[in-house]
Formats: C-alpha cells, structure tokens, sequence
C-alpha cells in the first residue's frame, strides 16, 4: 500500500473536511486530493518516474506537502532537505541521493551554485512552475500506482560517529506500520485537530505529525514557526486537541506562561520526543496546565520505538514506556548478548518500523542490523512491565533543540581552518536547548590570531546554523587518555 493512496482514500470519504489549515487557510481534503494529482501529473511530465530520488527544500507549507505525497503517489522518493543548509551540505545530500530533481525556491538559490549542479525547479518562479502545473492536471492517482509496501518511499540523512551523512531508506511499509500504531496507542481518531509547530524535514514533523493525522482522516492546523505565544492563542481558541514538541518547545511553552494558566480547555494530550524531557519540566507543564506529557522515543532509522501508555497516570517522567505494536525491543551488552532485567545496555530494535538500508551503504547497512543498533542506552523496569527508560548514549551526539549534532562533522570542518591543530566539539547542559554544542579548540602556532566569533563564522560557511557552537574555548592541549582519545568529560566538567 502506498501512503499517498491510504491518505487519499480518507479523503474520498469526505472532501469537505478540513485536512490542513496553514496559516489561517483552510485547505479540504478534497483540494487536497486535487492538488496531490495536479502535481503527480506534472511531476510525471517533468520525467519522475518510480524510485527517483526527488529533494525538496522549501520552507514549511502546502506546497512541500504536495510535492511530497505526489512524489509517493508515482513511486518515487522524496529526499526532505532543510531550507537552511549550506551549499556544501545541500550539494552532499544531492550527490550521494543521485537525486534527479531538486525543488526549492528563490532564496533557496542564493546558497550557491550547488543546487543548480541537477535540474532544478523554483516553486515561486512562475515560468517554471504555474503554467505547467495548470495545464499537467491528471486523474487523481488511483489504485494503478506502481508502488508496493516494501518500496522506498523517503530518504533522510543522519549523520554518524564519522561525520559522514547516510541516506536512510524509509518504505512505505515502514511509515504505514508505525502510523497505525500511533493511531492506537495515542486513541487519534479523525476527530482530532493537530497544532503543527515542526519542521517537515524530519520525521518528527513529517511522519509523526502530518502522516499521523492525514492518514486518519484528521485535521492539522500549521504554523509555519513555532513561537510559544502563538502557540497558547491557538490552543485559546478552542479547536486543537493535539500538540507534539520537543522539549525545547515545551521548556519555552512553559517560560511564556510566567506562571499563567492557559486555556487548554479542547486539548486531548500533548506529546513529546527527540530528546530527553527532563522531570522538572514535565512537572512545571502539569503544574501549570493539569496535563501529564505524554512522552514517547523515535529514530529516524526507526520512525517510532515506543511510547508512554496513554492513561495520563501511566505516563512516567523519564522513562519512554513500552515498545509499540509490531516493535520488539532489547538492551544488550558490549557482549551482544542480552542484559539481565534492570541492567543497563544499548537499546536494540526490531520490527516493521525499521528502515530498509543506509543508502549505497551495504556495509553500514549489515553493521546496523539485523536487529537496529540505536546507540541509546537504556533500561528496562522488570516490576513495571519492562518499561523502558533512557539514560544516555553510546555514540557520540549532541542533541540541541530537538536536532542532532555529530561531533565529528563539526569538528572536521573546525581543523580544516588553517589556525586550528585540532579541536574537540562536546555538549554542554542547556536550560533551552537541553545541550547545546561547545567546541575546545587548540590552536596551530604560527598560523595567526583567530577570534572564537570568525571560528563559529567558519562553521556557519559550512554548516546549519545549529550545529554550529554556541561557545569555543581555546585550550593549550586537549585531554586524551592513554589511546590518545579525547577525554570530552573531563572537557565538560572542566570548561561548562
Ligand atoms: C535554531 N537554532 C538552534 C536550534 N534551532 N540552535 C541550536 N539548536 C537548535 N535546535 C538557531 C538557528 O541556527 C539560529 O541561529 C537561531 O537559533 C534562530 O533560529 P530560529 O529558526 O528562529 O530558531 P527557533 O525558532 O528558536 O528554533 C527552536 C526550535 C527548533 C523551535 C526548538 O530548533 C525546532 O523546531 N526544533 C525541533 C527539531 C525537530 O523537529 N527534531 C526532530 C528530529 P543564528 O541566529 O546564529 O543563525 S528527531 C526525529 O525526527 C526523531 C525521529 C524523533 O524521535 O523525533
Ligand atoms: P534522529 O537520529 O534525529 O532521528 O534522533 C534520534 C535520537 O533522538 C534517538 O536515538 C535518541 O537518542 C533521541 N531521542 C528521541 N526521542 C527521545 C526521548 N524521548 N528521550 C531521549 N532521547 C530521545
């Protein structure tokens, strides 16, 4: 089955309904249904046929949603790129895809020549675009689509301990499973109203948030940026009943209230992920709004793992709940041999969730699995059912705001400066971001003066703005253990 079509059959159901209100304007399942074969008949012209990587990089709105189911609907791939990536990310993700199209807007062309290196279609220039989208409208895609549940229906990148991006390949398989377990455990029904504040680049925002409710049947009301006080006007107005951040988001939620109770009165649940929820903060939301976060655990390479129960006093600080449907979970050792109950290890996943292969990547690929390796360290609670809790990482990573930031990749494009040795790049505690990046650089003698301010422009040359530091420390040396591995504790109790 085809996400496209599962998405596009609730909406025969019932054109008239709201599925999408962006930014005020409410758009119908109906319009839906009409725009997603309006841009698969032109896509088709512009020569997309099944399983060519389509990259979009477009700010968030109607017209990145189109463009991604149309791309689904005709088998193809899409490739959800972030508006704000430098030229060279944006030209690495287009290279290693082999992505035959990129569809972004004028500002997205004033990163640089990378994007123009494949044909290149700007979603704001009318020449390119209105003329043969009106004229390319085709019979909405039916049940004639060449796409199985096994084919590839989205590539994301994350990067790794190398700093070197993989490709993640996500079937349609992998998207439908894990939609149908959200609808059950989170009791969504088509009754719900989203308020979508994420970004559609990641499986957050994507998957979670706008497949969840538009394969339901439900309706989704977007804001193009999160912004905490528009967020409670929303919720104010009486029609939402769902909400998913990432603590960042709810830390700048509850800083807005300054005490404040807001008007929750529609709201069903409100969702977190991507990052730890700390407990304090999961007791100031309920303190001040009467709800109990409801906390859940994802992976790109994964979709959803698992999640809190959705009886409110199921729901436990720190701890991530159980696996979902379909999902087999297990903490095992360095060994590779499974834990005693209640002894930490990395946390292990299996099921129809799980991504197909690292794109290109056979090697990482067969590293990954055959069950996923999440580089998360958990545990399970044996007098509570197995629940899971998270309580640190294997690998490397920072993640700030929601985002994941591979060391590696920042630091690599830190020694390349010409006054940089060697630099190590670690997390430091953030009451915003929950971590936020710091970099430790030791600096070549000889080479000139650098400031940390031209040393954070550098990276942002090179890098999104938000794996870029927030602070650099210039040290004489960094501290290494005897293997001559950089000691980023000692650097974190020593420079936070
Ligand atoms: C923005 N900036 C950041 C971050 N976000 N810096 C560090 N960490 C961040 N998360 C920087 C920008 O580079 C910019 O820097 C400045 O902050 C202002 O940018 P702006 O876009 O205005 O930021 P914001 O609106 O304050 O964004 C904060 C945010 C955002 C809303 C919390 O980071 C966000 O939407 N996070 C959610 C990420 C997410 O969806 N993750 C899911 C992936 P400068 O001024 O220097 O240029 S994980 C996933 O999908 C898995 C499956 C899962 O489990 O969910
Ligand atoms: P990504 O690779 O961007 O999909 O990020 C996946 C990672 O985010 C996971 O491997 C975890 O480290 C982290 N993550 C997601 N949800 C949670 C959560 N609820 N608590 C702690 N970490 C989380």
């Amino acid at each position: 089955m085809n996400l496209t079509e599962t998405i596009l059959e609730k909406a025969r159901l019932n054109l008239a309904k709201t599925a999408i209100v962006f930014e005020g304007r409410s758009h119908s399942y109906g319009e839906l249904a009409r725009s997603v074969g309006q841009h698969a008949g032109w896509l088709s012209r512009l020569g997309v046929k099944k399983g060519d990587r389509v990259a979009i990089q477009l700010p968030k709105g109607l017209e990145f949603i189109h463009l991604h189911l149309a791309v689904l609907a005709l088998g193809a791939v899409t490739l959800p790129l972030n508006p704000g990536y430098t030229a060279a990310e944006t030209g690495y993700f287009l290279s290693d895809s082999g992505a035959s199209l990129l569809f972004t807007d004028r500002a997205g062309t004033k990163r640089g020549p990378e994007a123009g290196k494949i044909p290149t279609v700007l979603t704001d220039d009318p020449e390119h675009y209105t003329g043969p989208l009106g004229e390319a409208a085709l019979e909405e895609p039916g049940p004639g689509y060449p796409t199985r549940a096994d084919d590839a229906a989205m590539i994301c990148y994350t990067s790794g301990t190398t700093g070197q991006p993989k490709g993640a390949v996500i079937t349609h398989q992998n998207l439908l499973s894990n939609t149908a377990a959200l609808h059950e455990v989170w009791h969504w029904t088509d009754r719900d109203v989203l308020l979508h504040v994420l970004p559609l680049f990641h499986v957050h925002g994507l998957c979670v948030a706008l497949h969840g409710s538009l394969c339901k049947g439900a309706t989704v009301v977007m804001l193009e940026k999160f912004e905490a006080a528009r967020v409670w006007r929303t919720i104010a107005e009486g029609t939402c009943t769902m909400f998913m951040g990432v603590p960042t988001i709810y830390q700048r939620l509850v800083a807005d209230l300054d005490g404040r109770r807001p008007d929750t009165g529609s709201m069903r649940v409100f969702v977190s992920g991507s990052a730890p929820l700390g407990e304090g903060l999961f007791q100031k939301f309920q303190d001040l709004t009467g709800f109990r976060i409801l906390e859940r655990y994802g992976m790109t390479e994964a979709q959803m793992i698992a999640s809190n129960p959705y009886d409110p006093d199921r729901r436990i600080p720190k701890s991530v709940g159980y696996p979902l449907p379909g999902v087999a979970i297990r903490v095992v050792a360095d060994s590779g041999e499974e834990v005693a109950a209640g002894e930490i290890g990395e946390v292990w996943v299996k099921g129809d969730n799980v991504f197909q292969c690292y794109w290109h990547r056979p090697a990482e690929t067969a590293k990954a699995g055959p069950w996923l390796k999440t580089g998360d360290l958990g545990y399970r609670d044996p007098r509570d059912g197995g629940r899971l809790y998270l309580v640190g990482r294997a690998r490397e990573l920072v993640i700030s705001g929601g985002f994941n930031v591979y060391p590696k990749e920042v630091e690599n494009v830190l020694d390349n400066h010409p006054a940089v040795r060697e630099s190590a790049v670690f997390a430091l505690d953030d009451e915003d971001l929950g971590e936020r990046v710091a970099a430790a650089v030791v600096l070549e003698k000889g080479k000139g003066e650098v400031t940390a301010a031209e040393l954070v422009g550098h990276c942002k040359e090179h890098l999104v703005g938000y794996k870029c530091p927030k602070e650099v420390f210039f040290v004489a040396e960094l501290p290494k253990n005897a293997m001559g591995k950089v000691q980023k504790q000692v650097l974190k109790s020593t420079l936070g």
